[in-house]
């Protein structure tokens, strides 16, 4: 168990880090994004998992604090990205409900602006559940983001309120499958009819489709078959620090 204070500390210290996991695109094979997901390098305890202390965080604005890192580095990281060369490389960031503020459309120029990111290589991770507890916020804040240049992504889809309202009334660009679907896929019928249908959905509202937890080479093959856009799993590639990642796409053709 930990305390704020502990967090704040680890902050301090700089014990926190960012892994990132690459997303492929199914197309052609090549790595266009990467989701930043946060560590804690912790002095005793080891590296712990953010589903130990971000719930923690979340109950204050410490979330805060520790999203606006988050986002500084995951921008840092793909401006070097664009630097090497990988110009068309996006960086994924997880945003808590707290964090989708009125402000997070100046606080997200502001980073651009600092870290010289051009706006299109940065996808903001959204909840189901956030969009649906804030609606008279949400439509404001989308729209600013989108005129900002940055794209949105829902995450975990399928697991929250799935009121799918939302999805076409609200200006999004990407839709994440998420894993508990795509986990049992080739032995539940049912979760390949509720992929397929996801995806036919997501497609009719010019929506992307990114599939989370692709494990197997038979649901590579599904996702592909089905037409989905990109993939994320440990079969393409684990959360890994930037460093590796940076090795990680100079050993792809
Ligand atoms: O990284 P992991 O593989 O363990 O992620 C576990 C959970 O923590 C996921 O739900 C992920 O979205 C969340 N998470 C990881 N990094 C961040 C972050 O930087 N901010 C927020 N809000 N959630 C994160
Ligand atoms: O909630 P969110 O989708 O942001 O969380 C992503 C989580 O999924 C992270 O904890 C990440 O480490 C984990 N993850 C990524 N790929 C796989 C995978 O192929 N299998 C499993 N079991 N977890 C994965
Ligand atoms: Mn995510
Ligand atoms: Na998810």
């Amino acid at each position: 168990l930990f305390l704020n204070s502990d967090l704040h500390r680890a902050l301090d210290r700089g014990e926190f880090e960012l892994y990132y996991q690459p997303q492929l695109r199914l197309s052609d094979g090549a790595v266009v994004g990467a989701e930043a997901l946060l560590r804690w390098n912790h002095a005793s305890k080891g590296q712990i998992s953010p589903v130990l202390f971000i719930p923690l965080a979340e109950e204050s604005d410490l979330i805060l604090t520790i999203g606006h890192w988050v986002l500084e580095q995951a921008c840092l990281a793909a401006r070097r990205w664009y630097n090497a060369g990988y110009r068309q490389l996006r960086v994924a960031v997880n945003l808590s409900a707290r964090q989708f503020t009125r402000s997070l459309p100046q606080t997200v120029a502001q980073v651009l602006r600092q870290t010289a990111l051009p706006p299109e290589l940065l996808e903001l991770e959204l909840t189901e559940s956030l969009l649906m507890e804030k609606p008279e916020q949400v439509r404001e804040v989308l729209e600013q983001l989108r005129e900002l240049g940055t794209l949105t992504a829902i995450d975990d889809f399928g697991t929250g309120y799935s009121s799918l309202s939302y999805l076409k009334h609200f200006p999004l660009n990407r839709l994440k499958i998420d894993r508990s679907f795509v986990k049992d896929l080739t032995s539940d019928s049912d979760d390949a009819v509720i992929i397929e249908a996801i995806i036919a959905l997501a497609h009719s509202l010019r929506l992307q489709v990114v599939a989370e937890g692709v494990e197997t080479p038979a649901q590579l093959e599904f996702m592909r078959r089905h037409g989905c856009d990109d993939v994320q799993g440990y079969l393409l590639g684990r959360p890994m620090p930037a460093d590796e990642l940076m090795r990680f796409l100079q050993q792809r053709p």
